[in-house]
């Protein structure tokens, strides 16, 4: 048995940054990883096509440190995974973290003895670890969404998840692919797959208004600016309300004319990323008004860039435009002027059922080679009921989350003594910048921790209801804005039989400032005991 003071699932950018703290505070801890790499995320999701949609460092790298760069340059404004999985296996050398992660290793079923106020886990390798504190830094997008299709489990061509991407190269030549699902995932992947494969058709449900990414090389002297300036950046992403490097228009899209509005959603497009949902109008994400207007504008820009009109139609989205987590790409739209795509309108021509060597769709049989399931992830909530802890008095997760998902501060369960997550549902996880939320959540557990053995307290957890305050709490900022009025991962619409329920955190700075204030006032919410 190995006895730690803290047991950490996952090894990504927000379990390498806890066990590097952490360890930094003289505690016993290891990190413990299914994958055989480090990288969580960036380690499952290697998809043709797959990429940050955001810029590098100091914005999506650590921020902590500065010298994790001194030998290691990005090459790209939006790096791709290739470029992120190997940045993340140079901070586990740099920061000499390899020895206290455990690679391969499973874990299933961790079990809190009220006894002795610790947590007793089986890993799959057979071991048996006793740790105080166990935190889950599992990834918000780990657990890969295989939808029920009827027949799928018949397939017997090549078929492959984005989320679970092989390691051995994907050979696309020559054959008949098809791609459901187009999501950032499927977005990504389409046009790499279509210049590859013989034939593509794409099965999409709901069409996307994907934004160019406006990726390109990184300049030598781009990137020294970014290390000359890291400090004032570093400055900028505190004050920006979700932490993201981008300019907060002022205006809202109701006070131009549709002319004005046109040049400014023209040069946001021409700039490419996701400035243009924040830089346009600071209202576009609050009022359907303002919403429909960019819309519309994208709407028209899909109704240029596709060629074939019946194609254009089947590509026209109409829901509230960022309420799904908005898509960027390269060259998405224009895949399907390519004479070896097809696209498959899933909502007028729903699949009826997969083969051995195709899918059925209404209208058809589409035969394939190879399926690629671009469906997504069991959001936020997946990881842990696979997961599924036993906490006070036997309870299991499954049961604690039976009619609603419930936590205080997206950090902690009722119920559940000395387990904290990161990025967990109810927090803001992907709706803040994600690796800055990682190391921020993570030095408030580590302050949590020294709190406790400063007061010498064994065990730490929510008070009784707060959970129900904390719910309020994320539906009001969520209230606030137009995310509520779709159907989307972030609500649990795409996962069926989930809980109907908004478990992303929209207060970004207010979130983490709450978080302080929790601390401040002595942990207000929790209860303890002595060790
Ligand atoms: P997403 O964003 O959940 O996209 C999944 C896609 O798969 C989306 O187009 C879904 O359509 C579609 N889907 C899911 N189930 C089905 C079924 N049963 N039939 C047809 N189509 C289906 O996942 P991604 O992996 O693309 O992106 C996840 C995040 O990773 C992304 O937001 C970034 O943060 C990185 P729907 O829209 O539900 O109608």
């Amino acid at each position: 048995m190995k006895t730690l003071d803290v047991a950490i699932i996952g090894a990504g950018f927000a379990g390498m940054y806890a066990l590097h703290r952490m360890r930094g505070m003289g505690l016993s801890v290891r990190a413990f990883d299914g994958a055989g790499g480090v990288g969580g995320t960036w380690w499952w999701n290697r998809y043709p096509g797959a990429r940050v949609d955001f810029p590098s460092a100091p914005y999506y790298a650590y921020s902590f440190s500065k010298e994790l760069n001194d030998d290691f340059v990005w090459k790209e404004t939006q790096p791709t995974q290739a470029e992120v999985l190997s940045y993340l296996d140079h901070c586990a050398d740099k920061l000499d973290l390899r020895s206290d992660i455990e690679l391969e290793t499973w874990i299933y079923d961790p079990r809190f003895d009220e006894e002795t106020q610790r947590w007793e886990i089986e890993t799959s390798r057979g071991d048996h670890i006793s740790a105080q504190f166990l935190v889950c830094a599992m990834g918000s997008l780990f657990d890969a969404n295989t939808p029920p299709i009827p027949g799928i489990e018949d397939f017997s061509g090549e078929l492959y998840h984005t989320g679970r991407w092989p390691q051995d190269e994907v050979i696309f030549a020559g054959k008949r692919v098809g791609v459901i699902g187009t999501g950032s995932s499927g977005i990504q992947a389409i046009p790499v797959i279509a210049s590859e494969a013989g034939h593509l058709t794409v099965f999409q449900r709901t069409p996307q208004y994907s934004i160019p990414a406006g990726n390109r090389p990184l300049e030598a002297e781009e990137w020294q600016a970014a290390i000359d300036e890291w400090d004032e950046r570093r400055a900028a992403m505190d004050e920006s309300p979700f932490g993201l490097p981008y300019k907060f228009s002022e205006r809202s899209a109701l006070e131009d004319t549709p002319d004005q509005r046109q040049k400014v959603y023209e040069e946001q497009w021409q700039r490419g990323g996701l400035h243009m949902l924040f830089s346009a109008y600071n209202d576009l994400l609050l009022d359907k008004r303002a919403n429909d207007t960019i819309a519309e504008f994208i709407r028209g820009k899909i109704r240029e860039i596709v060629k074939d009109p019946e194609t254009v139609e089947k590509l026209l989205p109409d829901y509230l435009l960022g309420t799904k987590r908005q898509v960027i790409d390269n060259g998405y739209f224009e895949t399907y002027n390519r004479d070896n795509v097809a696209l498959v309108d899933l909502r007028k021509d729903p699949i009826h059922r997969i083969t051995a060597d195709s899918v059925i769709t209404e209208s058809g049989e589409h035969p394939l080679d190879m399926l690629v399931l671009a469906t997504g992830f069991d959001a936020l909530t997946g990881a842990y009921l696979k997961l599924n802890p036993t906490g006070r008095g036997g309870a299991r997760l499954a049961n604690t989350w039976r009619d609603r998902f419930s936590t205080y501060l997206g950090m902690v369960i009722p119920g559940f003594p000395n387990l904290f997550m990161i990025h967990g549902p109810q927090s803001p996880s992907v709706l803040f910048n994600m690796p800055l939320g990682a190391e921020r959540e993570g030095d408030w557990i580590c302050d949590c921790i020294r709190h406790m053995r400063e007061n010498d307290l064994g065990a730490i957890e929510p008070a009784e209801g707060v959970e129900e305050a904390w719910a309020e709490n994320v539906d009001q900022a969520a209230s606030a804005t137009l995310f509520h009025n779709t159907d989307s991962w972030y609500s649990g619409a795409n996962i069926e039989g989930k809980h109907r329920q908004f478990i992303v955190h929209l207060g970004g700075q207010q979130y983490f400032q709450h978080l302080r204030d929790v601390a401040d006032a002595g942990y207000e919410g929790f209860v303890t005991e002595k060790a």
